[in-house]
């Protein structure tokens, strides 16, 4: 199995759930900076230029966050990334859905690509703005579906992986984080396979 990563980038997640599950696995990182992902080497593999992509043992291609989570988890059930209670399951990828397409693809994505929403530089303040915005109300609302719970839909999932990254470039920019977000960061960060992935991304 191989992931491309870029180091503090959303594939953070992923790369939290390949080290939950403990097996040897090859972590590629692509330097968005340099732009890595739109030259050969990398569209040969991955035509969206995104990361995470994983390439699994047979070859095939996996991309989109919460696509690569399920497969992880349900090809890996010794690892307990997902619970059978159907209930819980539908949660577990509606709050990873809430994550990557409202929290980052919404709010980040404006805080840190500004110019891809506007044309105008003088605009780009505003659009970070609201991006701030959309994220803040994205954390208020996971914050009130976290209370009372150590973990997104109680026992640790795949859910946590994408809350985990939103929480922390939530860290990284600035946004304060309501009470049940930041403790569960924490409990994120308190975790082994977090702090391997951190070391490994040049982030510890
Ligand atoms: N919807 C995608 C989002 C992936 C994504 O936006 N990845 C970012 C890094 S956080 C990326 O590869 N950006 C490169 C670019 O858009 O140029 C997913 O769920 O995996």
């Amino acid at each position: 199995m191989k992931l491309f990563y870029a180091p503090g980038a959303c594939s953070i997640g992923i790369h939290v759930l390949l080290e939950e599950l403990g097996k040897p696995y090859d972590g590629v990182a692509v330097n968005l900076r340099e732009g890595a992902h739109f030259k050969p080497e990398f569209t040969s593999v991955n035509p969206k230029s995104k990361v995470p992509t994983v390439v699994d043992d047979e070859g095939t291609v996996r991309t989109e966050f919460p696509a690569i989570a399920y497969w992880l988890a349900r090809t890996n059930p010794f690892a307990n990334l997902l619970p059978d209670n159907i209930d819980l399951q539908a949660r577990a990828l509606e709050l990873m859905d809430y994550c990557v397409a409202t929290i980052h693809m919404q709010g980040f994505a404006r805080i840190f690509r500004a110019p891809n929403f506007t044309p105008t530089a003088s605009d780009e303040a505003a659009v970070k703005a609201r991006g701030t915005e959309i994220a803040e109300k994205g954390f208020a609302t996971l914050d009130a579906a976290l209370a009372g719970k150590d973990y997104a839909i109680g026992p640790f999932s795949i859910a946590d992986a994408a809350l985990f990254y939103v929480e922390f470039w939530a860290k990284r920019v600035g946004i304060a984080l309501p009470s049940n977000c930041a403790a569960h960061l924490e409990r994120m960060l308190a975790r082994p396979s977090v702090q391997r992935t951190l070391k490994a991304e040049g982030l510890a």
